[in-house]
């Protein structure tokens, strides 16, 4: 019975059911019982075990502990809440996604920051974005409506052309990467950077990858793997790398990236190491380019972006039929989430917000955890969980140190994920001031969103602002915020610049010599772009302004010429 319905996951799926159970986690009633009692067993001698003493702050989490798992961390790019199936969504389009949600547990209040590279930054590091000023993106060091909010200015080098500032992850920061290869990891990132394209210190092999391939930077072509402008210059950089040297690839990125990844984990599962894989799609950020062999309108938006979603499902199916072929199933953890809310709000539904606003539509994310023997399948789990949670999650589970010199805001998660623990989490900082979005933190179950309050317990569709009849609480939640945002770090004086202004390529030394293939792709992309702007108009979105910051239509995305 278990098989014929795992055959056919998809048609289980209402279109909304928010606290529905799975139709078949009765069958698993008996593989329930049995992980129920370990569960019981570990926890019992957890307890007995439990030592005092900052040095081990896992020790709590002795049944997962030093386990050493594989970790297979999947990221989607402005995927929406309700996209997969699984959270209400169209099941036809993801039967991988529904299925792997059937295998593992789903987090049901699990949070990112609400843009592409504060959350990259905080899985990375166990940090809120802001400590890093990773709230800040590389590219909006050439953007000149985002550098007047830092009172800066556009740099010029020597020859007095406008360029770039570099701005990048701190190499100073200690990455999950860097602490998982400490404590024995193969590590490797297949896909979307987004934290430094330049300098070799700032790219994925500086800050403790063995293994590389993909782009640095924001949102490529899937084609043609250029990124649109390299603001401040307006034209395409060609971006796409394996051990940060440019590759010649023709084909779509999310069909590359798996294919990567499938090969990967076949040569890693033969390892004498675990690994950790983290495999960072940019599938389904725009352009939007429809997938091979799309056959609906090419002109329906929401067409290619269904059609987009689904080519990432069966990527992401493949990724776990390599896992399953290697024989590693029950030895590799495996994750499924996404960055930040979509770019239509439509996507969002039930919850409010975008991509860029701190509304939960911009900042709540579909999660699948799955560990056989750890995670009970086809189970849901409540309470706060913030992507920085991770960090030291990972570093339990392989048996790392804990120990370093900046502090971390994450918190393992090992007992809440691997056992009956309850999260204890009770805040989430999402937005300090400094940043050009608006100042958000979680308490409880309150979010304090710039001057708004809202009740997520009562309110989780965030309808009706409480402020004026919470003022003590505005008050309190106000003074945490400011204290927490006073932390930040200074800026620096950001005295490197990207020279030339436009590159044909990522990675400073990629220059050094670029191949003609790729001299010429680019060229030819180049010759299709745009060389005049109306007055006001630019080839990147202006600074969000407001709660409501990028509110898209279906047409627009981040390389619409006019927004
Ligand atoms: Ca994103």
């Amino acid at each position: 019975m278990i098989l014929c319905c795992f055959e056919n996951p998809t048609k289980k799926f209402p279109r909304e059911y928010p606290n529905a159970t799975y139709p078949y986690q009765t069958m698993l009633h008996h593989t329930h019982v049995v992980s129920a009692l370990l569960t019981l067993i570990s926890l019992a001698f957890a307890t007995l075990t439990k030592t005092d003493g900052a040095e081990n702050q896992a020790t709590e989490n002795v049944s997962v502990k030093g386990k050493r798992p594989n970790i297979v961390f999947v990221l989607a790019d402005d995927m929406g809440w309700n996209q997969p199936g699984f959270n209400g969504g169209k099941g036809e389009l993801t039967p991988n996604l529904n299925r792997l949600a059937l295998e593992g547990v789903r987090l049901d209040e699990f949070y990112t920051h609400s843009v592409c590279a504060p959350t990259r930054a905080a899985f990375l590091t166990g940090r809120y974005a802001f400590r890093t000023w990773s709230d800040w993106r590389s590219e909006d060091f050439g953007k000149p409506s985002y550098l007047a909010k830092l009172g800066l200015e556009l740099a010029h080098n020597e020859k007095g052309e406008p360029t770039r500032r570099i701005h990048a992850l701190d190499t100073n920061e200690r990455t999950i990467a860097e602490a998982l290869k400490e404590s024995g990891y193969f590590t490797a990132i297949l896909g979307k950077w987004h934290l430094g394209e330049w300098l070799p210190e700032h790219l994925p092999m500086g800050q403790g990858f063995d293994y590389q391939y993909g782009h640095y930077a924001w949102g490529i072509d899937y084609y043609n793997k250029t990124i649109v402008h390299n603001a401040p210059a307006r034209f395409a950089v060609y971006d796409w790398h394996r051990n940060q040297q440019p590759v010649n690839e023709t084909g779509y990125s999310t069909d590359l990236i798996a294919k990567e990844a499938v090969g990967l984990i076949q040569r890693q599962s033969n390892a004498d190491q675990p690994f950790f894989l983290y495999v960072a799609f940019n599938a389904v950020h725009g352009p939007l380019n429809p997938p091979p062999g799309f056959e609906g309108n090419p002109e329906d938006p929401l067409a290619i972006r269904d059609a987009m979603l689904a080519n990432l499902d069966q990527a992401v199916g493949k990724i776990d039929a390599a896992i399953d072929q290697s024989g590693i199933r029950d030895d590799t953890l495996f994750i499924f989430t996404n960055d930040n809310g979509p770019v239509l709000e439509e996507m969002s539904k039930p919850y409010r917000g975008t991509k860029n606003t701190t509304f939960e539509g911009g900042v709540r994310q579909p999660a699948i955890i799955r560990w056989p023997g750890y995670t009970q399948a086809g189970t849901k789990k409540s309470g706060l969980m913030f992507i920085t949670d991770f960090f030291p999650t990972f570093i339990t589970l392989a048996d790392g140190n804990h120990q370093q010199d900046r502090d971390i805001d994450g918190i393992d998660m090992s007992s809440m994920l691997f056992a009956n623990a309850k999260s204890e989490r009770q805040e989430i900082v999402f937005d300090v001031s400094g940043s050009v979005r608006v100042p958000t933190i979680r308490v409880g179950k309150y979010k304090l969103m710039g001057e708004s309050l809202y009740d997520l317990e009562n309110d989780p569709y965030e309808q009706t602002d409480i402020a004026k009849e919470n003022a003590a609480v505005v008050k309190s939640m106000t003074e945490r915020l400011e204290a927490v945002g006073n932390q930040r770090p200074p800026l620096g004086d950001k005295p490197l610049l990207m020279d030339p202004p436009l590159p044909y390529v990522y990675g400073l030394k990629e220059q050094d010599s670029i191949p003609a293939w790729l001299k010429t792709a680019v060229d030819n992309v180049r010759s299709l772009q745009p060389t005049e702007w109306a007055p006001g108009e630019t080839p990147w979105p202006k600074a969000p302004e407001g709660v409501t910051a990028s509110k898209m239509d279906g047409l627009k995305d981040e390389t619409t010429r006019g927004r």
